[in-house]
């Protein structure tokens, strides 16, 4: 394991669970943690507070498998691949083990991590296109959580892909939250057929399984948390999806990798450009997709 980049009392690259390696981030800041398998932020608890992210205790720690919670890294598809069932849900680029590419503390503390991921043959092997392109995912841990997920197009086509920032919210408990900014927006309802409908003029509440892909929306979310007394904000650039998710009480039960009773605790906001909202990127140029994560008082 290269430990080249690290930064002495703040930042240092162990070995995980599984065996995976992984940076744990430590500042007066914030407490973090991200493996290189699937650049993936797995804990992120600003100081004083519950932690933001949810992270399964059922969760795979397995470089065949995605790590259930934290932020998975959705790349080039969302969802199942259209016309190839045997393709890996949600894409490759969460099981693969991304390479370090800088590691800096800025002067308010900040400390950015840039990880990055290049085509191999296994990758060519699921995609088929011969596709060449880096994906570069910046995470800087602060009082706040940003992300940027960044897509260079260094081939002579265009690249047609769908990504996301797969959020799982810590929260206290979904049956007391509402998120707002969505309403208004049309949605695809994976909880009843992929029917397109529109949110009306209310925040979302959960009373079942919600599974839900919101198209030519830019705004920022806010997840309302009266049991955790806290509110979330889900800022967002360059992003015209957001995906929302609770697996509620059955779909939980038929995830191994997610306890059954865990379902309350959490819901995903999750920012990016999937379905109607895939993105087609020039040869040459670069799409960057930027989450910023905060908390404030209720
Ligand atoms: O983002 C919502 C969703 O597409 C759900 O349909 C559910 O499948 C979830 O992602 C988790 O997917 P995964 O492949 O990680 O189990």
């Amino acid at each position: 394991m290269d430990t080249s980049l690290e930064l002495p009392g703040v930042a240092r690259l162990m070995t995980g669970p599984g065996g995976l390696p992984r940076y744990e981030i430590t500042t007066p800041l914030a407490q973090a943690q991200i493996f290189l398998h699937g650049a993936h932020v797995a804990r992120f608890t600003p100081a004083g507070q519950a932690p933001l992210l949810f992270l399964s205790e059922k969760s795979w720690f397995d470089p065949a498998k995605p790590i259930r919670g934290g932020v998975p890294v959705i790349f080039p598809w969302f969802g199942p691949r259209q016309g190839h069932p045997d393709a890996p849900a949600h894409g490759f680029a969460r099981l693969r083990s991304w390479t370090p590419e800088s590691l800096v503390q800025e002067p308010d503390g900040a400390v950015v991590l840039t990880l990055r991921l290049e085509p191999d043959d296994a990758s060519r092997a699921l995609w088929g296109e011969p596709a060449d392109w880096v994906l570069r995912h910046r995470i800087t841990v602060a009082a706040t959580l940003t992300m940027e997920l960044e897509i260079e197009n260094r081939g002579n086509a265009p690249l047609r892909c769908e990504e996301a920032l797969h959020t799982y919210f810590h929260v206290g408990d979904v049956r007391q939250i509402a998120v707002h900014g969505l309403e208004g927006a049309e949605y695809y309802d994976k909880a009843d057929g992929m029917r397109r409908k529109r949110q009306d003029g209310e925040p979302i509440r959960f009373t079942a399984e919600t599974d839900r892909t919101y198209i030519d929306t830019a705004g920022a979310c806010v997840i309302d948390d009266p049991a955790l007394r806290r509110r979330i904000l889900v800022e967002k650039e360059n992003s015209s999806s957001t995906i929302v998710w609770n697996p509620w009480i059955a779909k939980a039960r038929s995830m191994p990798d997610f306890g059954d009773d865990e379902w309350p605790g959490m819901v995903c906001v999750e920012t990016g450009n999937v379905a109607d909202n895939a993105l087609e990127i020039a040869p040459g140029a670069r799409h960057l997709t930027r989450t910023v994560l905060r908390t404030e008082p209720r």
